[in-house]
């Protein structure tokens, strides 16, 4: 077999079979076969596979055309009418994988719309391939998903909560490699949408690869956000380096240098490993998503307010991530510290009359 390493024209490949006489891949088709390998779920079996047809389509039609032109191409007889046969087939097979893509971004798109009547937030997970999203996010939600030292191991979406932030949604996709060809953009687009459409996005970037290698992929992983830019706003990216554990200081600071001159946020850094940063990325998540803490005073049940204050309190830690929780002696009341979204909580406020106040912001 022979492995061109770019993305060629389906014309470029059906020529070079033809002159060695043996199968020959491209860059697209040897990424496609990665995929086909991993894709796990239905949602990522639908997309590889649909971008697969699409793929042999063009080769098909690419041997078509050499037909026309009076070329044989060792169909033996009939040749010409079992090619027109399997592209028959290819293409309805396409168009019934479409229209299952489709009903899917349909319901997607729904399900998308009901979490932002319930004012969740989402947290989108995107970068390089393999630098580290999947294990940040497994830090972050404490949701096992796969991890591994290679290229594309999650090619399908994963949402899990962030700990102890019951409104807040993290989604863990697929990663970008660079001149990734446009059948699997198009496959991969609804799954990529998810992850730009957040309220935040966290672009990953690996702080073990030497610093040629980090520009190269942070470039690729802009360039791809910049083509989405309808999708994407560069006010809600907020960059981590990753795998610190790996690196020395001195390299941590000449990557925030590196950083700097692309008009990005500052980065925080973190190691899933040792777990450092997580805590400090986590403070800046739920400052960057809902401002500043608020303090609130909850008072004793009176005659007019019926709730205990434990139930409030319960209540409070599904609304909002709660930083402190204080009892003050004047007055018996419980003051509670929280990250919570201003709507969440004026809503619920507005159901406690003044069995609550809020004292600072
Ligand atoms: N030392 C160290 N290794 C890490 C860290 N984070 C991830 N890794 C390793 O880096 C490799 C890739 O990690 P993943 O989390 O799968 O990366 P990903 O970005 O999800 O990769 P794809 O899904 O393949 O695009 C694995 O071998 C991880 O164990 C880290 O903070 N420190
Ligand atoms: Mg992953």
């Amino acid at each position: 077999m022979v492995l061109v390493h770019t993305n060629t024209t389906s014309r470029q490949l059906v020529e070079l079979n033809k002159i060695l006489g043996i199968e020959c891949w491209d860059r697209v088709r040897l990424l496609l076969n990665l995929f086909t390998n991993q894709a796990n779920s239905v949602e990522a079996k639908l997309q590889v596979k649909l971008a697969m047809l699409q793929a042999d389509r063009s080769i098909m039609r690419e041997l078509a055309n050499l037909q026309n032109r009076g070329e044989r191409l060792g169909w033996g007889a009939g040749g010409r009418h079992a090619l027109e046969n399997n592209m028959k087939i290819v293409e309805r097979e396409i168009a019934t994988l479409q229209r299952k893509k489709r009903r899917r971004e349909i319901s997607e798109n729904e399900r998308r719309k009901r979490r932002i009547k319930t004012s969740v937030k989402t947290i989108g997970l995107i970068g390089y391939t393999n630098a580290g999203k999947s294990s940040l996010f497994q830090s972050m939600a404490g949701k096992p998903v796969l991890i591994e030292n290679q290229l594309f191991s999650t090619l399908e979406t994963t949402i899990g909560r962030m700990q102890k932030s019951p409104r807040i949604l993290m989604v863990d996709t697929i990663g970008f490699v660079d001149n990734l060809p446009s059948v699997l953009l198009d496959a991969f687009n609804s799954t990529i949408k998810e992850s730009l459409t957040c309220d935040l996005i966290l672009l990953i970037i690996d702080a073990n690869d030497n610093k040629i290698e980090f520009i190269r992929k942070l470039e690729t992983t802009l360039r791809e956000l910049e083509a989405q830019k309808e999708l994407f706003d560069f006010n809600r990216l907020q960059t981590v380096i990753t795998k610190s554990d790996l690196v020395t200081n001195n390299k941590l600071d000449d990557l925030y240098e590196i950083i700097e001159k692309y008009d990005l946020t500052t980065p925080i850094h973190t190691s899933s490993i040792d777990k450092s940063g997580i805590i400090k990325l986590r403070t800046t998540i739920l400052s960057r998503l809902y401002g500043n803490p608020v303090s609130i005073d909850i008072f004793p049940a009176t005659e007019n307010f019926h709730s205990a204050q434990s139930a409030i309190v319960a209540n409070l830690h599904n609304l909002g991530h709660i930083i402190d929780e204080t009892k003050l002696d004047t007055l018996d009341a419980i003051r509670i510290t929280l990250w919570v979204d201003d709507s969440v909580l004026s809503r619920y406020l507005s159901k406690k009359g003044n069995q609550i106040i809020i004292s600072e912001k």
